[in-house]
C-alpha cells in the first residue's frame, strides 16, 4: 500500500469518514444551526459556502492536517518561488508571475520574469490599441472587423471561454471567432461571411508545431491570399502570432515584430492570462484585461498568504479530495448560473483533468488511490431540465459547485431573481431532499411515493460573487487553478505535465500517410484499425 494511504492523516480521515457514515445533512443542519453561517469563507469578492457538504466541524481540520502532512504549503511556496516543480519536464510553473504587478520582481533561473511579462504586456497593449482604434489597417487600407484566433487546447479554451464570459465588455463592432478543430468545418464557418480585407488571424500556439493549428493557419493563409489577390506582403497585416517559437513563426511568414512571446514555464492550460489572451485583450481592451489580471493576482495572494482553514482554493481542493478518496465520487459537477459562463465547464475540464488525470506519482510510482475526478457541467438553469434528474435521484454521488451572481449584467424584469432562486433551491433540494413523511402529508398517492422521494444528502458548494466582471473572472479562474494545485499536492502527482496527449498525436502522424498514399499501405495495425483505414481509402476512391 502507498505511503499516502498508510499515513496518519489519511487513516484518521478514513475513520472520520466511517464516523460520519451516512449522517444526513438534514441532521447536521438541525443539530448545528449556525453551520450555514460558519462553514463559509470569503475573500477576493467570492463568498464560498461549503456548509452543504458531507462534513462536520472537525472535517476541515483533518483535511488541512492531510495537506500539511503532504507538505502542500511548502510545494505551493516552491511554485511561487519558481522552483522546477514540474519534474517530468524539468520546468518552473509560474502562471502566478503572469499577473504580478509591475512593481514586483521575481528572479528565476537568473531572469526577472515579472519584467519580461510586463514587456510583452506593453507590446500587447500597443497592438490592441492600434487595432481597436482602427489605426492598424489591413493590406488594402481597411480597419479590422473580424478577429479569428486559431489555436487548440490551452491555446483555445481559455481565449474562447474568456471572450464568451466577458462579451458584455467587448467591442461589438468587431467580430471574434475561434477556430480549433482540424475539421475543416470549423474554419469554413468562422470565415464564411468574412471579408479577407478586414480579417486578422491570431495564430496562438506555444510550440507552433501543433497539427490542428498549423493546418488551420495554412488554410487561413491560402484563404487570405486568394481573397486579396495573392500578394504575400498581405500576410504581415493580417497575421500575428502568439508563440514561444520565433523560428516557426518566421518560417510561416509572420513578421516576428508581430509575434507576442511567452515562456516555457507557462503551461497551455494555465496561459489565458499570458499573450495567449491577446484575443481577450483585443475584445475587452487593455484596461479591462488588466482588471482581470488584478483579480487573478488577488486570489494568488490569498492562496499564498491565508491559513489553510480559511483559504478558499485550499478548502475547495481538499473537499474534492474528500469526495474522490473517501466517498469514491468519480465526478464533480460545476454549474454556473450565468449564460456568459457557458464555456466555463469546458475550460475547467482541461484545467482539472489534464492537470490531475495522472496514474503515477512525481516519483513514478503507480498510485493506489483515485486521482483527478471527471469534471463536467453546463450553465443553470438549462441543466435542471435535463441531467439534474440523475444528480437528484440517480445512484451516483456527484459533488457540485453552484456559481451565482448578485447582479445581472443585463437586468431584464425579474430574470435575475428567477435565476438565483434556482441556485438556492437546487442546493437546498440536493441537501435536504424530500421525505416519505413530507409526501404523505401532502397526500401523495402511495404508489408514487418511491418515485417522488428525494433522498437528499447530496453535497454542494455555493460560490457567490457580486457580478461577473473581468476581475471576478480572474479570481474565479485562479480559485480553480489553486484548487487543482491543492489536489495534485495531496496526491503527489505532477499536475503540470500532460504526457497522456502524446500517444494519440504520434499515432495520428503515422496514419496520415496511410490514408493519403497512392498505393495501399503495408499492413501495420491490428485488424480493426487496418480495416477502418481500408474502408476509408475505398470510400475516397483509393486502393
Ligand atoms: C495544455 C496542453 C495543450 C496545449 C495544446 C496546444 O496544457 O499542453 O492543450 O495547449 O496542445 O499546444 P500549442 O499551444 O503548442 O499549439
Amino acid at each position: 500500500m502507498s505511503a499516502l494511504r498508510e499515513s496518519a492523516a489519511w487513516k484518521t480521515l478514513e475513520s472520520h469518514r466511517a464516523d460520519i457514515g451516512d449522517l444526513h445533512l438534514r441532521d447536521l443542519f438541525a443539530e448545528d444551526p449556525s453551520r450555514g453561517t460558519d462553514l463559509v469563507a470569503e475573500a477576493c469578492g467570492l463568498y464560498f459556502d461549503y456548509s452543504k457538504n458531507r462534513i462536520d466541524r472537525e472535517t476541515i481540520g483533518l483535511l488541512t492536517d492531510l495537506a500539511r502532512q503532504q507538505r502542500m504549503p511548502e510545494r505551493r511556496d516552491a511554485m511561487f518561488r519558481g522552483e522546477h516543480i514540474n519534474g517530468s519536464e524539468d520546468r518552473a510553473v509560474l502562471h502566478v508571475a503572469l499577473r504580478m504587478p509591475r512593481s514586483r520582481s521575481l528572479v528565476v533561473d537568473g531572469v526577472d520574469v515579472v519584467r519580461e511579462v510586463h514587456g510583452v504586456l506593453d507590446r500587447m497593449i500597443a497592438f490592441a490599441e492600434s487595432v481597436r482604434s482602427g489605426e492598424w489597417k489591413g493590406h488594402t487600407g481597411r480597419p479590422i472587423k473580424r478577429i479569428v484566433n486559431i489555436g487548440i487546447g490551452g491555446s483555445d479554451l481559455g481565449p474562447v471561454m474568456a471572450y464568451e464570459a466577458l462579451k458584455d465588455y467587448s467591442r461589438r463592432d468587431i467580430e471574434f471567432r475561434f477556430v480549433s478543430n482540424v475539421d475543416g468545418t470549423d474554419f469554413y464557418e468562422a470565415t464564411l461571411d468574412a471579408d479577407p480585407a478586414e480579417t486578422l488571424f491570431v495564430v496562438s500556439s506555444k510550440t507552433f508545431t501543433t497539427l490542428e493549428t498549423m493546418a488551420n493557419a495554412h488554410t487561413a493563409r491560402e484563404w487570405l491570399l486568394d481573397g486579396l489577390g495573392g500578394d504575400e506582403s498581405a500576410i504581415a497585416k493580417h497575421f500575428v502570432a502568439v508563440s514561444t517559437n520565433a523560428d516557426g513563426v518566421a518560417g510561416f511568414g509572420i513578421d516576428t515584430a508581430n509575434m507576442f512571446g511567452f515562456w516555457e514555464w507557462v503551461g497551455g492550460r494555465y496561459s489565458m492570462d499570458s499573450a495567449i489572451g491577446l484575443s481577450t485583450m483585443l475584445a475587452i481592451g487593455p484596461d479591462r484585461f488588466n482588471e482581470m489580471l488584478e483579480g487573478f493576482h488577488e486570489m494568488d495572494q490569498h492562496f499564498l498568504e491565508t491559513k489553510l482553514e480559511t483559504n478558499l482554493p485550499a478548502i475547495h481542493g481538499l473537499l474534492t479530495v474528500w469526495y474522490r478518496n473517501f466517498f469514491e465520487a468519480e465526478t464533480h459537477a460545476v454549474f454556473p448560473y450565468s449564460e456568459y459562463l457557458h464555456r466555463f465547464p469546458a475550460y475547467l475540464q482541461q484545467l482539472t483533468m489534464e492537470s490531475n488525470g495522472k496514474g503515477v506519482t512525481c516519483a513514478g510510482e503507480r498510485v493506489d488511490y483515485g486521482t483527478g475526478a471527471i469534471f463536467w457541467g453546463e450553465p443553470g438553469t438549462n441543466g435542471q431540465h435535463s441531467f439534474y434528474q440523475l444528480v437528484h435521484q440517480g445512484t451516483e454521488l456527484i459533488p457540485a459547485d453552484f456559481i451565482g451572481f448578485n447582479h445581472a449584467l443585463n437586468p431584464l424584469g425579474d430574470h435575475q431573481d428567477l435565476l438565483v432562486s434556482n441556485v438556492f433551491a437546487q442546493t437546498e433540494a440536493l441537501a435536504f431532499g424530500k421525505t416519505v413523511e413530507q409526501l404523505k402529508a401532502e397526500g401523495v398517492e402511495d404508489r408514487l411515493i418511491p418515485h417522488k422521494t428525494f433522498l437528499g444528502n447530496r453535497p454542494t458548494s455555493t460560490i457567490m460573487a457580486d457580478r461577473l466582471t473581468p476581475r471576478t473572472l480572474g479570481t474565479l479562474v485562479a480559485f480553480y487553478e489553486h484548487s487543482v494545485f491543492t489536489q495534485g499536492a495531496i496526491w503527489e502527482i505532477d499536475s503540470f505535465d500532460q504526457w497522456g496527449v502524446e500517444l494519440g498525436k504520434a499515432l495520428a502522424q503515422a496514419i496520415i500517410p496511410e490514408l493519403q498514399s497512392e498505393t495501399p499501405p503495408e499492413p501495420a495495425h491490428d485488424s480493426s484499425t487496418g480495416e477502418l483505414i481500408r474502408r476509408y481509402r475505398r470510400a475516397n476512391g483509393r486502393q
